[in-house]
């Protein structure tokens, strides 16, 4: 990390998540090596705070006051615990009515300020771009802040430990503003370059079918990326149509050996439900993009790969998109009335 030996970081205790082996969805696709790096169980619920313990430290010893980013929501809430354990101050600015509940309330109980703007999140993140180049006061804490990328590429190291040393053969992950992507590779980089380490993944960047601008110029085998306007999906914290970092994405796809491609709507949810009842993982909608991107994955992985699929996101910020509808449930007025249901629902 970019710090002098004696400094004090603001932390949380970020990082160390389980490398959970897969049970049920990996026995049924016949991939025998199947691995899910569940990140939800940050902190904060995703992985944003391996990479917002370094900028938040960094911005604090240079005397920064007033933390700003522009966010689909994970960020926002990272930012704004980080801030709030550093005695800074946050403002969050993010897309009117496109960002989970959870998340802004999150980034409420922290003590953010939250600004709604009319638009996409491209659009936000314009704008904050804008206003930090106007007022040096604001200190810019998205992505393209090189120290975000300096934490998240913990989970590179991470993963090479958990498994006892060795790198996995696929890397799969969404992408969305494309920061993470960027960052684990250079962690598979950093390894490989001081010899702890003799081979690297091929990383495999998953984005929605209507949220796809990285994907596209993959498949299409463009060195640049235009820019989608209306970028939709379930998967919000995904929703990005510009992403920032899209040079190193796509170098990283392809120095890699890996490639990008997209899921639907549809197979996201799937994926969500599939997650939460064959493995006990309840992801978000955008961390369950590589796993259902699994199912078109498995002749070109092979059966004896060993594969990480990145679960970025705790499910429970994000209790839209899954629609349970509670007042399905029975409500039972008595003893007689549950030992009855009881027996009902009890085999033989
Ligand atoms: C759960 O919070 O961009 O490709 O502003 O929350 O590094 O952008 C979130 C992104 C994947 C995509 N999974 O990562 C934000 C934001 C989850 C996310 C991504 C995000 P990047």
């Amino acid at each position: 990390m970019p710090f002098a030996r004696d400094v004090k970081p603001i932390s949380l205790q970020e990082g160390g998540t389980p490398l959970v082996p897969s049970s049920g969805i990996g026995k049924g696709l016949g991939l025998q090596e199947l691995y899910i790096k569940n990140e939800g169980q940050n902190p904060t619920g995703s992985f944003k705070d391996r990479g917002m313990t370094v900028a938040v430290t960094k911005a604090s010893q240079r005397g920064a006051r007033t933390l700003v980013c522009a966010s689909t929501g994970n960020t926002s809430a990272s930012l704004a615990a980080y801030a709030a354990r550093g005695g800074l101050e946050a403002v969050v600015i993010v897309p009117s009515g496109k960002v989970a509940a959870g998340k802004l309330v999150q980034a409420t109980v922290h003590g953010a300020r939250i600004l709604r703007v009319k638009g996409n999140f491209d659009e936000a993140l314009g704008l904050v771009l804008e206003v930090v180049r106007e007022n040096p006061a604001l200190y810019l804490m998205n992505s393209i802040n090189p120290y975000r990328i300096e934490g998240q590429k913990t989970l590179a190291y991470e993963v090479f430990e958990q498994l006892g040393g060795r790198v996995p053969d696929y890397v799969v992950l969404p992408v969305g503003n494309a920061g993470n992507i960027s960052a684990i590779w250079k962690g598979f980089l950093e390894l490989k370059s001081w010899r702890i380490s003799d081979r690297l993944p091929r990383m495999v960047g998953v984005q929605a079918a209507e949220a796809a601008p990285i994907a596209e110029a993959y498949e299409k085998k463009r060195d640049h990326v235009k820019p989608w306007g209306d970028a939709r999906t379930v998967a919000s914290a995904i929703r990005i149509g510009k992403p920032a970092s899209w040079k190193k994405a796509l170098r990283a796809i392809r120095d890699s050996g890996g490639l990008s491609m997209t899921v639907t709507d549809r197979e996201i949810l799937q994926a969500v439900d599939e997650l939460a009842s064959k493995e006990g993982l309840f992801v978000e909608a955008a961390s369950a993009t590589p796993v259902a991107a699994l199912k078109h994955l498995r002749r070109t992985l092979g059966p004896r790969a060993t594969i990480v699929c990145v679960a970025t996101g705790n499910g429970l910020k994000d209790q839209e998109s899954v629609k349970v509808d509670l007042e399905r449930t029975p409500e039972l007025s008595g003893g007689p009335d549950l030992l009855k249901a009881l027996r009902d629902s009890t085999p033989g």
